[in-house]
């Protein structure tokens, strides 16, 4: 077990957090937290706890939040406001210790070290700590958590201590947290239990196996999913505590999750503890052979891109399609889970360019919730679909009406009524998805449907006025410090992006599938003369853009608001809103977050002849970042534009949202940033661009780097791309041969010959081997996979 309990020796790859501080405990958890995509687990402490709250300040505060998540499984919890949220199970890690009847407790004694870390190249967290008693005895012991990546329903926590002296009655008592779970209790069993959640009739099962090595006693069993082992210590001499959890969703009231996780908990115990942690090890190896970004030149950026990637892959579940990401992934309950356009815009390009199976599930995951985009749409007097704006499970609408504001003051939440533009940015998401993976099946099973719907959406939101023209009234666009605003040019030009999306997806039907192109046409009753009012409405929908300037007006009458100059406020640790007062903020030009900037990066196609840089100059000094969304569309705009200092300074601003000791990472990461953060790094600097045609690489390196190696997939294929300063590299190593345009000009790709691009112009093949873009995910010394 020793070896196991070893992380990575290359710091690349690990993530070190010393001692233990009620002020950034919460934080850590966050950051460390582990997960699969089906569970999530943050790295609270499981041994010698303590109190999770403190007293701080004259407040009491949670200084710790252990949790485990459970995708897909919502509640309506009995609280204000009345939506659904993320319920936590059962925390199936946690240990205590009692020496000579004195538990071993942080508050008691002293921590001699204490070490947590997370080996983001093999999926785990790390503890390493030693504590001395009131009594003179250290504790020395070490402990490894995981959430498998092989095996989604099954955890592992290996814990080895010793103490430095013989003869101490020790007792281990491993159990289940059962306390506070807010649900009713289906079956309590002696490995097994199931509990259902109260208002969604929801439930989960979780079974467990523990077991002492070393020819320990059997252990007493006086509660189900407890043990209790005792024995008297011989110094130096370690225990060895293994422990195998598994864990089944319900969806369905009539449905038991019980025997799955038994089942699941058998397949485990049959394989032992050191084949489930090496085939977890093998998948996260698999994950990084694919999705490692090697950036050689910037040690700061390279952490950054893996915490990134490790979060990313942590996140996902290619096998679950009635779940989403929700805006803290599985790593804290933020928003109470729920899922946002930060899945589809911030994550999607990632899945899509490096997991598309995973990609795949979080659009059909959209695909099961049309119905409830549809209620919505025909709720507040439209057509099609108009996708939630906060979605749980369901597909209903979740954004709670109102929240209490720093005053304790309720404050009216108007994002669930006015923030349309997910509909767009769904659509957005589908249509590459399935442009870059020529997947038709997906095509459709559904994500023609939506492509459908949201334009037909469009067209009734774009009402034709006396003008001629077709307004989008009363919306919130990504800048959400301005509401209920008019002609948000976000809002508009996706809007008429959908739209024309959706004629196009029409006539693709129609040509390659006509038989489903007319049961579907058929099923959604969209008959020509429809089909001609979209056209008439693609010509017709307002878009702010000014021909003179080149200028796109964020929303209509934004150019006459207060000038403000936001750079007085950043040195404020508070967002500009709550310095300077909503009234203000809303009469001024300040900017929450990237909206026409997203649009530039969303649709660069409509920013040619010198239009980006112009909106880019104008709104990025307007932007207060008060999102974290923020920085990384800048840093994707700016590093594709060339400006290389801006674009470096957003991504280290991104990196830090997490990687800082921040308390506002207690909530979760911000996994839209970290998204975010590999689109400005690989789509940025590395210029890629997935189209239905082929793979385009036009890259920005910044001079200082070496070189930035990353893969990407397209078609069934893997491609191997390595730029440096004076060239790019690209090899095809799964596939057929394919076109990649580097810089412009397009080379054929064959399997076996990489080709190299020099700035030059010039282009050869460099033979098998030449491009090899990401280091293999080295094994630890003390490896076990
Ligand atoms: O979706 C975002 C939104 O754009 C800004 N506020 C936070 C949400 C969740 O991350």
């Amino acid at each position: 077990m020793r070896e196991a309990l070893h992380p990575t020796m290359d710091p690349g790859w690990t993530l070190t957090h010393e001692g233990y501080s009620v002020t950034t405990e919460s934080a850590v958890e966050s950051r460390f937290a582990f997960g699969n995509g089906f569970l999530g687990m943050r790295a609270a402490r499981s041994v010698s706890r303590g109190p999770t709250w403190a007293s701080w300040l004259g407040y009491i505060r949670w200084a710790s939040w252990p949790r485990c998540y459970v995708a897909g499984l919502f509640d309506m919890p009995n609280t204000e406001p009345p939506v659904p949220a993320l319920v936590p199970v059962a925390d199936w890690s946690r240990v205590r210790i009692i020496l000579d009847g004195a538990p071993l407790a942080a508050r008691e004694g002293a921590l001699v070290h204490g070490t947590r870390t997370l080996d983001m190249r093999r999926g785990v967290l790390l503890a390493d700590w030693a504590h001395r008693m009131p009594s003179g005895v250290t504790f020395t012991g070490q402990e490894l958590r995981l959430l498998s990546l092989a095996d989604r329903a099954v955890g592992l926590q290996l814990l080895r201590f010793a103490l430095d002296r013989d003869g101490v009655e020790v007792r281990l008592e491993a159990s289940f947290g059962l306390a506070g779970l807010g649900m009713e209790p289906m079956r309590l069993e002696r490995d097994l239990a199931a509990w259902r959640t109260e208002g969604t009739a929801k439930a989960v099962g979780m079974a467990g196996a523990a077991m002492l090595e070393g020819g320990a006693p059997e252990p007493e069993r006086p509660f189900p999913l407890r043990w209790v082992w005792r024995w008297r210590s011989v110094g130096g001499q370690a225990a060895e505590f293994a422990r195998l959890v598994a864990v089944a969703r319900a969806d369905r009231p009539e449905e038991d999750p019980a025997p799955a996780a038994a089942a699941a908990l058998e397949r485990s115990t049959a394989l032992g503890w050191r084949a489930v942690l090496g085939a977890h090890e093998a998948a996260w190896a698999e994950s990084w052979t694919m999705g490692d970004v090697v950036i050689d030149g910037d040690d700061d950026l390279q952490r950054a891109l893996r915490f990134a990637v490790y979060h990313l892959t942590s996140a996902a579940n290619p096998d679950d399609e009635r779940v989403s990401i929700g805006a803290r992934g599985l790593t804290g309950d933020a928003y109470f889970g729920h899922v946002f356009w930060d899945t589809e815009i911030y994550l999607l390009p990632f899945y899509t360019a490096v997991w598309p199976e995973a990609a795949r599930a979080l659009l059909m995951y959209r695909v099961h919730t049309l119905p409830g985009a549809r209620e919505k749409a025909a709720r507040l007097g439209y057509r099609g679909a108009l996708y939630p704006w906060e979605s749980a499970d369901t597909g209903a609408e979740t954004t709670p009406e109102s929240v209490l504001g720093p005053n304790g003051t309720p404050v009216e939440i108007l994002t669930g009524r006015m923030e349309h533009h997910i509909s767009a940015d769904v659509a957005y998401a589908v249509w590459h998805y399935w442009r870059a993976t020529g997947d038709d099946t997906f095509f459709l099973q559904g994500g023609a449907e939506i492509l459908l719907e949201t334009a037909r959406f469009w067209v009734s939101r774009a009402v034709p006025e006396a003008d001629g023209r077709r307004h989008i009234r009363h919306v919130i666009g990504p800048d959400e410090y301005h509401e209920d605003v008019d002609d948000n040019a976000f809002t508009n030009v996706m809007a008429r992006w959908t739209i024309a999306r959706g004629l196009e997806t029409a006539e693709i039907l129609q040509a390659r599938w006509p038989e489903q192109a007319t049961a579907l046409r058929a099923s959604l009753a969209l008959g020509d003369d429809e089909l001609a009012q979209w056209r008439d409405a693609i010509d017709r929908i307002v878009d702010g853009f000014d021909p003179e300037t080149g200028l796109y007006e964020q929303f209509a009458g934004f150019h006459t608001l207060a000038e403000l100059d936001v750079s007085d406020y950043a040195d404020h640790a508070l967002p500009i809103d709550v310095v300077i007062g909503r009234e203000r903020t809303q009469g001024s030009q300040v900017v929450k977050q990237a909206d026409v900037v997203a649009l530039i990066a969303l649709l660069p196609e409509k920013f040619s002849g010198g239009r980006a840089e112009i909106n880019f100059r104008h709104y990025e000094p307007r932007c207060a970042h008060g999102s974290s969304l923020s920085a990384a569309m800048h840093a994707l705009v700016a590093a594709r534009l060339g400006q290389t200092e801006l674009a470096l300074r957003y991504m280290h601003e991104t990196a830090a949202l997490d990687l800082d000791p921040d308390p506002n990472s207690a909530g979760g990461v911000r996994i839209a940033g970290l998204g975010g953060l590999w689109q400005a790094v690989v789509r940025g600097f590395g210029g890629l661009t997935l189209t239905d045609e082929r793979v385009e690489i036009d890259p920005h390196l910044p001079p200082h780097w070496r070189s930035l190696s990353f893969r990407t997939r397209w078609r069934d294929r893997t491609v191997a791309i390595r730029i440096a300063p004076d060239g790019v590299e690209a090899a095809l190593l799964t596939g057929e041969s394919l076109e990649v345009a580097i810089a412009g000009i397009p080379v054929t790709l064959r399997a076996g010959a990489a080709q190299r691009v020099d700035f030059s112009g010039m282009v050869r093949a460099t033979g098998d081997g030449a491009a090899r873009p990401t280091r293999a995910p080295e094994r630890t010394e003390a490896g076990t996979a």
